[in-house]
C-alpha cells in the first residue's frame, strides 16, 4: 500500500497559517516527517485561497520548498489546470495530479497536461454534475470512460489512481461497502489500473474515527487498494498497514513485518 501523505492541506489551520506566512521551516517540517515515516507521495493542497492566481504563487513556493526536505515526489491537489501547470514547472520527477472526474471539459484541460509530463493521475468516479453516483455499476462506467479518454492523451492505466470516493458510514451504513464493490469491479474490469481513497470520510460524524479508518484500510487493502491518502506519521496506522500486508501474502518471509519489528515501527 502507497500511503500519500495528508498533511500538508490548508484546510488545516497551521498549515493555513505557514503557507499564508511562508513559513518555510514548518513545512518542511511535516515534509520531512511524513517522507521518512514512508510516505511514498505527498499531497499538496493549499485550495482554501478562492483566487488561482493566489494558489498558482502558493504551488511555485511549495512544491521545490517540499522537494528540498523530503526526496519523494508530489501529489497536486487541486481543482485548477493553471495551478497544476505551476506546480509542475517547479516539480523533479514524475508527479500526481489529484484530481479528474468524468466531466468532459476537466478531461480535456488536465489529460493532455498529464500526457505531457508523464504524470499519474487521481480519478474521481464522479460526473459532470458532480454528484457521487449512488450504485458501484454507475461508479464503474464513469472509470472506463476516463481510462478511454486518459488512453487518448498518452496515460495509460497504470499510471492512473481511481478514487470512488467514501462516504460517511454515519449516514448509510452500506457505504463502506458500496466502495468495496466499486474498488474490486475496477480492479476486475480495468486491469492494471490503480486505487485509492482518502481514509477520513468514512468515520465522518462518529467517534473513535481512527479505529473505523483504520478497520476500513485493511478491508480496501484486502480488496486491492492500492494507495491511501492518510497521516503517515500514525504509528498504529502505519503498523497495521504492515501487519495487514503480511497476511495478506504481500510481504514475502515476512521480511518487511519483521524490519518494521526491529526498527521499533510495530511499538506503540
Ligand atoms: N480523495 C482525494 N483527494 C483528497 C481526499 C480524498 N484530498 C483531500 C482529502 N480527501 C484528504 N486529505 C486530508 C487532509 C487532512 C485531513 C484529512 C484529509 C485531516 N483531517 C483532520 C480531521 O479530520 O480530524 C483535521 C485535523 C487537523 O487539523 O489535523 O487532517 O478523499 N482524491
Amino acid at each position: 500500500m502507497e500511503i500519500i501523505g495528508e498533511k500538508i492541506n490548508t484546510t488545516r489551520k497551521a498549515v493555513e497559517a505557514a503557507v499564508r506566512q511562508r513559513d518555510a521551516a514548518f513545512i518542511q517540517d511535516l515534509a520531512r516527517r511524513q517522507a521518512e515515516a514512508g510516505a511514498a507521495f505527498l499531497d499538496v493542497n493549499s485550495g482554501l485561497p478562492l483566487d488561482p492566481e493566489e494558489e498558482a504563487a502558493d504551488f511555485e513556493w511549495l512544491v521545490p520548498l517540499i522537494q528540498e526536505a523530503a526526496d519523494i515526489p508530489l501529489c497536486l491537489d487541486t481543482a485548477h489546470p493553471k495551478v497544476i501547470e505551476a506546480g509542475l514547472r517547479r516539480h523533479k520527477g514524475r508527479a500526481m495530479i489529484n484530481s479528474v472526474n468524468g466531466d468532459p471539459a476537466v478531461l480535456e484541460s488536465i489529460l493532455p497536461l498529464a500526457g505531457r509530463h508523464h504524470c499519474k493521475v487521481i480519478a474521481l468516479t464522479t460526473s459532470r454534475e458532480k454528484k457521487i453516483p449512488a450504485g458501484s455499476a454507475e461508479r464503474l462506467e464513469i472509470a472506463k470512460a476516463i481510462a478511454r479518454r486518459a488512453q487518448d492523451h498518452g496515460v495509460p492505466l497504470e499510471d492512473i489512481y481511481f478514487d470512488p470516493l467514501v462516504l460517511s458510514l454515519a449516514t448509510d451504513q452500506k457505504n463502506a461497502l458500496v466502495f468495496l464493490e466499486t474498488l474490486k469491479a475496477i480492479k476486475q474490469e480495468l486491469p492494471g489500473a490503480r486505487t485509492v481513497s482518502g481514509l477520513s470520510n468514512i468515520s465522518f460524524g462518529l467517534p473513535r474515527r481512527k479505529l473505523l479508518n483504520q478497520a476500513f484500510l485493511v478491508l480496501a487493502g484486502f480488496a486491492g487498494m492500492d494507495a491511501a491518502i492518510a497521516d503517515p506519521t500514525d504509528k498504529a496506522l502505519m503498523a497495521m498497514v504492515t501487519a495487514s500486508e503480511a497476511l495478506a501474502n504481500k510481504d514475502a518471509y515476512c521480511a518487511g513485518y519483521l524490519r518494521a519489528f526491529r526498527e521499533g515501527r510495530l511499538d506503540m
